[in-house]
């Protein structure tokens, strides 16, 4: 909005520019996130206490403790990066609502479940709550196929000549990265500030990829695809930091509140959603690579329990259990996961320099 107003009337320059833009989206989505973040967990903590806390069974032992920590503080998140976004990010972008309605379209099936789950003590069937990521990530895949700058090549890492025509395929490509993301999130967030770390290092790496995406003689210069407009998103993901720093000042150990559905579906739909936008859905792999990890975990565990007629090959899935089983405490887990996260970060962005 500041764009149209103070440069398109009253032509300020300064307003012109993402990187300025950009800076403020992330301070004013921080400190919106501080100041309505205590009152925000107030009214979460009170609705969950009348329903009876929620915890979900056969949770390791020290997770029975956190019953009454507060869910869906996603909502902290959503609020912040929106109010944010609609004051810092030019509104005739695209790129930028598709974001934003992707963010709100995952939200509601996030806060639905969670929603469900404090006052029934049962979410979303699983299956409603997969036919719901289906219909509105397929919305998402046509509005993405259908702009004007969107090509359907895929690109990828390192080899700078080779890709690939998807055509009409990338439409349920594109659902997939939305859907695979979104649940790879919602895996990884089971220790206190375990999703948000790799979410704000996958973000800081994003700012730094839409910002050279979607600047023509930056892509050029590095050989990756131009995509116009697409900087503007590095405004959005900024806000998106800032809002997540907000939140992590809730939910660093000992967590004053979750993100929940809430947050994480409407977090990893957004994420998944930017790497098709900026045309880098592998380097997400990379940097996202703790929600891969986490994922995969999951599936071994579960084939392999098939596989053996019984037996675990970890303690518990998804991984972080089976470390908190181990007797490693969760902060240690945690910050080493951030750890792992900024190295990944390290290496996705160092294959734009290998090329
Ligand atoms: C979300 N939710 C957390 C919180 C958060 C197929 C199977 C692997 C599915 C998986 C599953 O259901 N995952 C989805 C996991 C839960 O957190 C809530 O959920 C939101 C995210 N959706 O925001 O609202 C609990 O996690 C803890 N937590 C924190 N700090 C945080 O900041 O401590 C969360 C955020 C919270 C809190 O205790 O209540 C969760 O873990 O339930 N299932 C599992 O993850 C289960 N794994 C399992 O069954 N493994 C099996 C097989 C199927 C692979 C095996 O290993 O043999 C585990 N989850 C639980 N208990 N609760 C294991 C046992």
């Amino acid at each position: 909005m500041f764009y149209h107003i103070f440069y398109e009337w009253f032509d300020i320059n300064i307003f012109k520019y993402i990187t300025f833009r950009g800076f403020y989206a992330l301070i004013t989505a921080f400190f919106i996130s501080l100041i309505i973040g205590p009152r925000l967990i107030k009214e979460l903590k009170k609705f969950q206490k009348k329903e009876g806390g929620y915890v979900r069974e056969y949770t390791p032992d020290a997770h029975e403790l956190k019953k009454y920590t507060p869910t869906m503080g996603g909502l902290l998140i959503v609020i912040s990066v929106f109010l944010s976004s609609i004051l810092w990010c030019r509104l005739d972008n695209l790129w930028v609502l598709t974001i934003l309605i992707t963010m709100l379209l995952f939200f509601f099936i996030g806060a639905l479940d969670d929603y469900l789950k404090v006052k029934y003590k049962n979410g979303l069937k699983t299956k409603t709550k997969f036919i719901l990521q289906i219909i509105f990530s397929f919305f998402i895949a046509i509005f993405i196929y259908l702009n004007p700058f969107f090509d359907t090549y895929l690109y990828f890492p390192i080899f700078k000549n080779l890709t690939l025509d998807l055509g009409y395929f990338y439409i349920p490509f594109i659902m997939f990265m939305i859907i695979g993301t979104s649940n790879a999130v919602n895996l990884t967030d089971g220790l206190d500030g375990l999703a948000i770390g790799p979410t704000l290092i996958t973000v800081a790496t994003y700012i730094y990829i839409s910002y050279i995406v979607g600047n023509f003689i930056l892509a050029k210069y590095l050989f990756i695809p131009y995509v116009n407009g697409v900087g503007e998103i590095s405004v959005f993901l900024m806000a998106l930091l800032g809002a997540g720093l907000g939140f992590l000042w809730f939910n660093s150990f000992p967590a004053e509140t979750f993100m929940g559905d809430t947050g994480s579906l409407s977090i990893g739909a957004t994420l998944g959603t930017i790497a098709v936008i900026t045309k880098q859905e592998f380097l997400l792999a990379i940097v996202g690579g703790i929600f891969v990890l986490e994922t995969l975990s999951v599936i071994l565990q579960v084939a392999y329990f098939k596989i053996t007629g019984g037996k675990r090959l970890f303690k518990m899935a998804p991984i972080h259990h089976h470390f908190e089983l181990k007797g490693i405490p969760e902060p240690k887990i945690v910050v080493r996961v951030w750890i792992i996260s900024i190295i990944l970060s390290i290496i996705a962005i160092s294959t734009f320099k290998i090329r």
